[in-house]
């Protein structure tokens, strides 16, 4: 006899079987290619919990490495964070979608000086939502450093680092610089006095055979392994990324191992970036990249992320979520006065890119 009841489970599982075959109910999936050291250790998880979408996270350490990915094309992320001028110049060769506002509810909560800021770099914001913003300067361990050149050590200028002599003299304890040739010659030449964003290829030359004087007395030349050698005393002094530097203040204190370090921003001046989100042009999960960017943009998500990684974000009330450490922190939000001193990076013409190229080339294998 015909059952009212047995009829509709069966035609429920015709339905849902129909719809698993059409994909509907297929996971939804995230692929993001953020810095490493870049993220709160339950902000993933949390966004997996609260929208069901499972996130495939990976790292990098250099532009370059993400700029090679983006160039070549098809590099599977829904998701990337390039800093503003390498973004400006990638933006220029059409690797990235534009962003539909209408689809950011949260865009609202972004600090509208810093979205001007970065306006430089990205036209009306057309492409890009900040992350972070950060400067390069100086961690140094206050008492090595103090017993490698005194009392008087220049803990206030790129001199500690950028002086062959004070250099030499530290390479007995371990010196460390970024493994990043358009944020080390920007730095050299503007310690030299020089443009940070010449076009002059006679300044390259100028740079190059200072960072040769140099050479000898770097350790190495990395961008993150940084963190845990100046952590743990294998190193004395980093030219490093702010809240790089300051998330090994916070190793040390979490070990209590007695090691004092410091951060600071040269008084010469030093470069400011962004780092920002922006959805490559062949991405597939783009509902779940608007996702994440809106989730990034609540004020407390962004706060949690600032308070763990040290680095200063861009939504405006994200600020009484803050740890006190973290916003009285001039080494993360700079006073006014340093603020003067900081400077942007400029797109170079891809002569002095590929003079940037092979000269850093001959300072790392120039022994
Ligand atoms: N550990 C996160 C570091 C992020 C650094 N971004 C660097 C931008 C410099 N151009």
């Amino acid at each position: 006899m015909f059952n009212i009841v047995n009829w509709l489970k069966a035609a429920m599982a015709l339905i849902l079987i129909s719809l698993s075959l059409s994909g509907f109910a297929k996971d939804r999936q995230l692929y993001i290619y953020n810095w490493s050291s870049y993220i709160a250790p339950d902000t993933l998880k949390n966004f997996e919990k609260q929208t069901g979408i499972n996130v495939v996270y990976d790292v990098f350490d250099s532009n370059e490495m993400l700029e090679g990915k983006l160039m070549a094309g098809n590099t599977g992320f829904d998701l990337v964070v390039p800093s503003d001028s390498f973004l400006e110049r990638q933006t220029k060769v059409g690797v990235f979608m534009p962003l539909d506002k209408n689809k950011l509810p949260n865009y609202q909560n972004l600090d509208k000086n810093l979205l001007k800021m970065l306006a430089q770099h990205d036209p009306d914001n057309r492409y890009a939502i900040p992350y972070m913003w950060l400067t390069t300067g100086i961690g140094y361990n206050v008492d090595m450093v103090k017993k490698t050149l005194g009392d008087d050590a220049p803990i206030d200028g790129w001199d500690l680092v950028l002086n062959p002599m004070n250099l030499k003299k530290l390479s007995n304890c371990g010196v460390a610089f970024l493994d990043a040739p358009t944020e080390i010659f920007p730095t050299v030449l503007n310690y030299l006095g020089l443009n940070p964003n010449s076009q002059n290829p006679d300044d390259y030359k100028i740079a190059t055979e200072h960072l040769i004087k140099l050479r000898q007395s770097i350790t190495y030349f990395h961008s993150s392994k940084l963190i845990n050698d100046l952590a743990n005393g294998d190193i004395c002094v980093a030219v490093g990324w702010s809240g790089d530097i300051m998330q090994a203040i916070a190793a040390t204190k979490e070990a209590n191992n007695d090691i004092n370090i410091k951060y600071y921003i040269p008084k010469e001046g030093a470069i400011a970036y962004f780092d920002v989100f922006a959805i490559p042009k062949d991405a597939e999960n783009i509902d779940e990249a608007y996702a994440f960017l809106n989730y990034i943009m609540e004020p407390k998500v962004i706060a949690d992320i600032s308070n763990h990684v040290f680095y200063a974000n861009a939504v405006s009330n994200a600020y009484p979520y803050l740890d006190d450490n973290i916003k009285q922190n001039p080494a993360i939000y700079p006073s006014p006065e340093i603020m003067e001193k900081l400077f942007s990076l400029q797109v170079m013409p891809p002569k002095i890119d590929k003079l940037m190229t092979r000269s850093w080339t001959k300072v790392l294998t120039d022994r």
